[in-house]
């Protein structure tokens, strides 16, 4: 699977071209601690190995490739400590890499292929992946590439983000697999939740009971969770799921198990004593049938953007029926998010600008409608896989209607 990907992406480079694509780094947090490693998700796309400080390299000369995976030397020592790095075996059975460089010796390899194979050639095109989150961040790719620009100046360095998620941006079944694996495990994790639910509840709690089914599943969770009680279910990113879920309030909860790195992202609200008001039920029910309605739309060749058009369309009518948009009040005081973000190795997976939809995306449908005066916040959100023809709601088993809802939490 690993191989065929990088085949893929060779295919798609021009000749005489050498790519670099990093794993990345761990980062220290206070003290002598560490962040949780997050590792770089084009790497692991291409090689299988969620591990720190690797490289991926690729020389495509002549219609030839041949490629090679760089790898810090074994450390007797820090094996002891901390465990051992990984050895050039394992990392090739993973991978299928057979060609292993030691880190240590990476210029030397680099300098020969660019004095042997190239000739020191200015028109060398030279590819890394410079995805950046923020405009001062220097990723660990970008250190590499200012290293290899000073000891090359003559040489331009071209982005392969955009073709790596050209790839990544058609699942395959392996991938859905993965997914689904980690919808399954969200929606354990849900019903637990609902298990434990009652008037009073910590947010906290309700969080704890969520994470506790994912620890016992071997699932690490895919973002923050978010768990907002009443008024808290408005703020889109609310993340202190720290204030006691009063009676009669909804919980939204938008959380997600994530699977050998892939992400579930779901979200579901409920009221937290089991019984929905009125009120809670009229917006519910409306924000079900946008989901709904979208679930159904979806099919190759559209965008993005034009199915958040039409859940807007439809709050424009249904807000209107219930007296909601009087005094000059707009569908946007109540929703001012997109209905959707792709899914995948990334909870919002790679996006190419004007995509038009084709089978093998994944992508979330997420409506929702936030009346912060009421304390209502509501969203619903499935993850979706394009197929020919339309779509199939991979978490159409994580129960959302009112009746179901109720049923469940009144057992
Ligand atoms: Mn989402």
């Amino acid at each position: 699977m690993y191989k065929a990907r990088r085949e893929k992406l060779a295919a798609m480079l021009p000749e005489n071209a050498m790519l670099f694509v990093l794993s990345g780094k761990n980062v220290h947090s206070v003290g002598d601690e560490m962040y949780p490693f997050a590792v770089d998700r084009n790497f692991y796309y291409l090689t299988g190995i969620d591990r720190s400080d690797m490289m991926y390299m690729l020389v495509k000369k002549d219609g030839e490739v041949q490629d090679m995976l760089v790898i810090e030397r074994f450390d007797e020592m820090m094996a002891k400590w901390v465990g051992a790095k990984m050895l050039p075996a394992e990392a090739t059975e993973i991978s299928g890499i057979g060609q292993i460089v030691m880190d240590d010796e990476k210029w030397c390899t680099i300098h020969r292929m660019m004095a042997r194979q190239f000739d020191h050639e200015a028109n060398l095109n030279v590819y890394a992946d410079l995805t950046k989150q923020d405009i001062d961040q220097v990723t660990p790719a970008y250190a590499f590439i200012n290293e290899f620009t000073s000891k090359y100046p003559h040489l331009t360095v071209n982005n392969a983000a955009p073709m790596l998620t050209k790839l990544r941006i058609i699942k395959a079944d392996a991938e859905v697999e993965k997914i689904s694996k980690a919808i399954s495990v969200t929606n354990k994790a849900i019903l637990n939740m609902m298990d434990h639910s009652e008037a009073g509840i910590g947010e906290n709690v309700l969080e704890a009971h969520f994470d506790f089914v994912l620890k016992c599943n071997k699932c690490k969770r895919a973002f923050p969770t978010i768990v907002g009680s009443g008024k808290n279910g408005t703020v889109l990113h609310y993340g202190e799921n720290n204030q006691i879920a009063e009676d009669n309030t909804l919980a939204l909860c938008d959380l997600g198990a994530a699977y050998e790195n892939y992400s579930a992202d779901i979200t579901r609200t409920f009221p937290v004593n089991g019984k929905f008001t009125e009120r809670q039920k009229q917006i519910y029910n409306i924000v079900l049938e946008a989901n709904e309605m979208i679930i159904s739309a979806v099919k190759p060749g559209l965008t993005l953007r034009g199915l958040n058009n039409m859940v807007i369309e439809f709050y424009e009518k249904k807000l209107a029926e219930i007296g909601l948009l009087e005094n000059g009040k707009k569908v946007s005081d109540y929703y001012w998010h997109g209905v959707s973000h792709m899914l995948g190795l990334e909870t919002h997976d790679v996006q190419l600008s004007n995509y038009e939809l084709e089978p093998g995306n994944v992508f979330t449908v997420e409506p929702g409608l936030y009346l912060e005066e009421e304390g209502i916040g509501i969203r619903i959100e499935d993850d979706v896989l394009v197929t020919e023809d339309g779509c199939i709601n991979l978490s159409k088993e994580i129960i959302k209607t009112v009746e179901d809802i109720e049923a469940y939490m009144a057992k």
